[in-house]
């Protein structure tokens, strides 16, 4: 006999058809669950570095705060080097700019958009590319197929946190001396093999926006072993200026503030909260989807900061989209990241209309993915909620 599962619920509220809000019941949730809820950490510390900050009236312009926020990130990372930004898209255009890319780079069309528009933004050309099933992130092979002549870099993308396979990237791109750069806006605190995802490739682009397991508020860091990069990159984000009035690049201004980086270290001092609450959540889940026909739980990142199914409807027999409708009229804000893929989305639709061909992987997981609520706004009771009504929804009670 199993062992009880501490994540199992077995009490709900919905148990039949007739249950769910969409044929007329009481919607489960009476306050909105949804996906990104910020996590907040302590008040008291946060409002006591918002004090000091008015106190020295220090505003932004690599101020303490955001020196000590990068310290705190590169030992996280394991990184020498972290530049702070205003948030993760500029970190990933200072990332392109300081490497130097020219002509094409490969990235995945499963993406958040903004992946795609950096490159778009810098007159690169982004070669759209097929991810692997499982992983969700850049397949090596679909990868080769389209290096050219004019490729300068790969960006891969650490979906969901989970890492790409850096090892065979490494190689694709040293064989042909390209940069390797990669996005990893969901992968703070994500590990592989024990090794932080954020020390990968030549650069890392990170993200503490507000939905992000640590937050800034608004914010973003590139993480890097190269310090000449990292030098570049503190112009680059500073208009340029090397010194009071001397301009030595073309820079940007990708400055993070003083107020974002004290909010970053108070989520910091609380991320093993945070962890905690992810990982319970997502035990909750593994526990409450097990053996639901047509619905895969991915294998996400290490932090556990976002939890994805695949609703097969072939198998289940209810689409992706109807279960979207059927949550939401219970207040359970699920998501369709990454719907449609970027490749389907201006200017690259219209650029690229044939582009869903040679992306099969990539059309599926976006008819398929749903991305669930987890974080300090979430209980394990929710979750078993949740869960329930995807039972309900697919006919199995
Ligand atoms: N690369 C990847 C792979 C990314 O996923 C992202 C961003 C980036 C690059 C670029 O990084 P940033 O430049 O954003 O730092 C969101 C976020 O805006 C975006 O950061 C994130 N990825 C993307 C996946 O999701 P939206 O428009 O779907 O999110 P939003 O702002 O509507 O928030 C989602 C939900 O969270 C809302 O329904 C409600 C809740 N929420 C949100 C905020 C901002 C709150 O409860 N409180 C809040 O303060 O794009």
């Amino acid at each position: 006999m199993r062992p009880p599962d501490p994540f199992r619920y077995t009490k709900s509220v919905k148990e039949r058809p007739a249950d769910l809000a969409v044929n007329g019941g009481t919607p489960a949730f009476a306050e909105t669950l949804h996906v990104g809820r910020p996590n907040i950490g302590d008040r008291a510390r946060f409002l006591e570095r918002a004090a000091a900050i008015l106190d020295r009236r220090w505003l932004t312009n690599d101020g303490d705060m955001v020196r000590a926020f990068e310290r705190e990130v590169a030992a996280a990372c394991g990184v020498p080097h972290v530049v702070a930004v205003c948030n993760g898209t500029m970190a990933l255009a200072l990332a392109c700019r300081a490497l130097g890319l020219t002509g094409e780079v490969i990235v995945p069309s499963f993406t958040f958009v903004a992946t795609a528009h950096v490159l778009e933004w810098h007159g690169l050309v982004p070669v759209f590319c097929d991810v692997d099933p499982a992983t969700h992130t850049l397949d090596p092979d679909r990868v080769e197929e389209l290096l050219s002549d004019r490729t300068s870099a790969i960006l891969g993308v650490h979906l969901w946190g989970r890492a790409c396979d850096v090892e065979r990237l490494r190689t694709l791109a040293d064989r042909r001396r390209l940069a390797l750069l990669f996005d990893a806006a969901h992968a703070f605190a994500c590990h592989r093999d024990g090794v932080p995802v954020g020390s990968f490739g030549d650069a890392a682009a990170l993200s503490f926006h507000a939905t992000k397991i640590v937050n800034a508020f608004e914010g973003g860091a590139v993480a890097t072993r190269d310090g000449e990069l990292a030098a570049r990159l503190r112009l680059l984000r500073n208009s340029g200026f090397a010194g009071i009035d001397r301009v030595a690049a073309v820079g940007l201004n990708a400055k993070m503030t003083e107020v974002s980086a004290a909010m970053g270290l108070t989520s910091l001092e609380s991320l093993a909260v945070f962890l905690e609450a992810n990982r319970a959540n997502y035990a909750a889940y593994v526990s409450n989807l097990d053996g639901l026909p047509g619905i895969r739980l991915v294998d996400t990142g290490t932090s556990r900061a976002h939890v994805v199914i695949e609703v097969d409807q072939e198998v289940c027999g209810v689409s992706r989209d109807r279960l979207v409708e059927i949550l939401w009229a219970e207040n359970v804000r699920a998501r369709r990241y990454f719907h449609p893929g970027c490749h389907r989305q201006a200017p690259y639709a219209e650029r690229y209309p044939a582009a869903g061909a040679r992306l099969p992987v990539t059309e599926r997981l976006a008819e398929q993915v749903l991305v669930l609520p987890t974080g300090t706004a979430v209980t394990p009771g929710d979750v078993a909620e949740a869960c329930s009504i995807v039972r309900v929804a697919i006919g199995e009670r």
